[in-house]
């Protein structure tokens, strides 16, 4: 089954919608299997977003993940890393939709509220970075024989 990192920023968390968001991806069927409130060292930062170095904004987006804790998540389904990013909306959360999580939360590029791999790629290498393998959990969930 496919997973992908979710990861609440550090306003997500500042303003108290780690539950709703978690809320969100559990209702639309999808599984829980790793998770844990943590600070993003420098390091882990720069690795992180390594994509990023040469934009303008890489320095505020390194200063802002490491500002305050974030919540990072890995959660499996069927297609999980393309119908996570819908939604969560469009990067810019004046571009993002209602409805989606930034369209719903945010209001700056800068502050929007929630990170997600945007490929199978970066998915398996932000899972790893993020997370041991024995601090993800598979196990059977009864339900899903009333989503698949
Ligand atoms: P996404 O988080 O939707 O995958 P991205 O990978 O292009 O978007 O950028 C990573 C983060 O960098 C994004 O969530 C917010 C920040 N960012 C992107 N474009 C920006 C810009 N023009 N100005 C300031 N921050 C920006
Ligand atoms: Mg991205």
């Amino acid at each position: 089954m496919e997973r992908t990192f979710l990861m609440v920023k550090p306003d997500g968390v500042q303003r108290g919608v780690i539950g709703d968001i978690v809320a969100r991806f559990e209702r639309k069927g999808f599984q829980l299997v790793g998770a844990k409130l943590m600070r993003v060292s420098r390091e882990l930062a720069e690795q992180h977003y390594a994509e990023h170095k040469e934009r303008p904004f890489f320095g505020e987006l390194v200063e802002f993940i490491t500002s305050g804790p974030v919540f990072a998540m890995v959660w499996e389904g069927e297609n999980v890393i393309a119908t996570a990013r819908q939604m969560m909306g469009k990067t810019n959360p004046q571009e993002a939709l209602p409805g989606t999580i930034r369209g719903d939360f945010g209001l700056t590029v800068g502050k929007n509220i929630i990170h997600g791999s945007d490929s199978k790629e970066s998915a398996a290498r932000e899972i790893q970075l993020f997370f041991k393998e024995e601090e993800l959990v598979s196990y059977n969930k009864l339900m899903n024989e009333w989503i698949y």
